[in-house]
């Protein structure tokens, strides 16, 4: 996944009198694109909003119109939260009550984040590294992901084709965290600092300690992140969950664009099936993997990806009989092949008839919570 920058704003100030005797501190947000963006905390009542007029207009949709209000009492800078919708924060911590700021503090309003700092140290510091604010917004949140481990896995079902009985489930990754719910937002965060691996462990192991609240003899399928391929730890981490789990049915899903080494995805079976641990192959027919690396490396499952189910009820004989023939082709090398994204009857019945054994999608069961977690 690419790394991602916070939600672009523009901030607008109504009063660029940044050499007021009264402005002993400003509000330092660093963006590499627009450089390093300073607005000084005046007039006082400092007014923070997305509303017109504010002190400190921040057009962004994650912004209350009056979310927040800064003021000055003696020498201290202090914050209070409007009652907005998404949090005024302070280091990570949402605050309920007015709150001291300090100097260095991050202080967030909902995703927009700044640097508190006081006028005299701010015009000294023209060095600190542009997108300061962005990366310790990252961090701040990040940290709290992990430390906290605020994941929320989701699952979704997979079913035997044939029958509709439940095989087992897909963990997929969500949390609860303010701006960090997704996958996506949460490896984005992760790619800021080289933390992926760990992401990814942290995921498949709060999934798999999760998933023995569900019924016994379901096969828990976890997902790799593209980097764990590459380095080592990938297996001594599965060993950890096996250790946890038991006798879970494990599958550990690769993405089938990592598999470019027949050799080493053939070792990695090996090692994993010492574990008894099974592979499955992520979006087959998404990208480049070629048969030849199928039936020299072959998984226990090739999941076959949506945009080739996707409408295949209606798609023409050909395409279906060339779907039905990569469908065989794969069954005779021993490997389950499994349908993924199915959301109507009508394609699950095209997908039964081609030899599917099977299936994945909203047709048999969104992703969800295990109730009670
Ligand atoms: O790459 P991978 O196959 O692990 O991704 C699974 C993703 O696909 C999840 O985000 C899940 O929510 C989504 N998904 C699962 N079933 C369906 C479906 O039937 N339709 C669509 N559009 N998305 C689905
Ligand atoms: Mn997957």
């Amino acid at each position: 996944m690419q790394t991602a920058s916070i939600t672009p704003i523009s901030v607008l100030r109504t009063d660029t009198d940044t050499t007021s005797e009264n402005c002993n501190w400003t509000l330092s947000r660093g963006n590499s694109a627009e450089g390093d963006q300073q607005v000084a905390v005046y007039p006082i009542p400092f007014v923070v909003g997305r509303r017109p007029g504010s002190s400190l207009q921040i057009n962004s949709r994650t912004i209350s119109g009056t979310h927040a209000t800064l003021t000055i009492e003696g020498d201290q800078l202090w914050v209070e939260d409007n009652g907005s919708t998404n949090g005024t924060y302070v280091n990570g911590q949402r605050i309920g009550l007015k709150t001291e700021l300090r100097e260095e503090d991050l202080l967030q309003f909902a995703d927009v984040a700044f640097r508190v700092r006081s006028f005299r140290r701010a015009t000294t510091c023209h060095t600190m590294a542009e997108d300061m604010c962005d990366q310790a917004l990252a961090l701040v949140q990040f940290d709290r992901l992990m430390q906290n481990r605020l994941v929320n896995p989701f699952y979704q079902p997979i079913v035997d084709i044939r029958t509709g009985r439940f095989l087992g489930y897909e963990v997929l990754a969500r949390s609860r965290l303010y701006g960090l719910e997704t996958c996506q937002a949460m490896f984005d965060a992760a790619s800021r600092l080289n933390m992926e691996v760990e992401l990814s462990r942290m995921l498949r192991w709060e999934g798999v300690r999760q998933a023995i609240a569900l019924p016994e003899g379901m096969k828990i399928f976890l997902n790799t992140h593209p980097l764990e391929i590459e380095k080592e730890g990938l297996v001594d981490s599965m060993a950890t969950a096996r250790q946890l789990s038991l006798d879970m049915p494990l599958i550990l899903e690769v993405h089938e664009a990592s598999v470019t080494d027949p050799a080493a995805m053939r070792e990695l079976r090996a090692q994993l099936k010492d574990l008894g641990i099974g592979i499955a192959y992520d979006d087959f027919g998404a990208g480049q993997t070629r048969l030849s690396e199928l039936i020299e490396a072959p998984p226990d499952y090739l999941k076959f990806d949506m945009s080739l189910i996707r409408g295949i009820d209606k798609a023409t004989p050909e395409r279906q009989k060339m779907l039905g023939s990569l469908v065989q082709i794969v069954i005779d090398l021993g490997v389950n092949p499994l349908a993924e994204g199915i959301e109507t009857p009508e394609e699950a019945d095209v997908c039964r008839n081609l030899g599917f054994r099977t299936a994945q999608g909203y047709h048999f069961g969104r992703p969800a919570p295990i109730p009670g977690q």
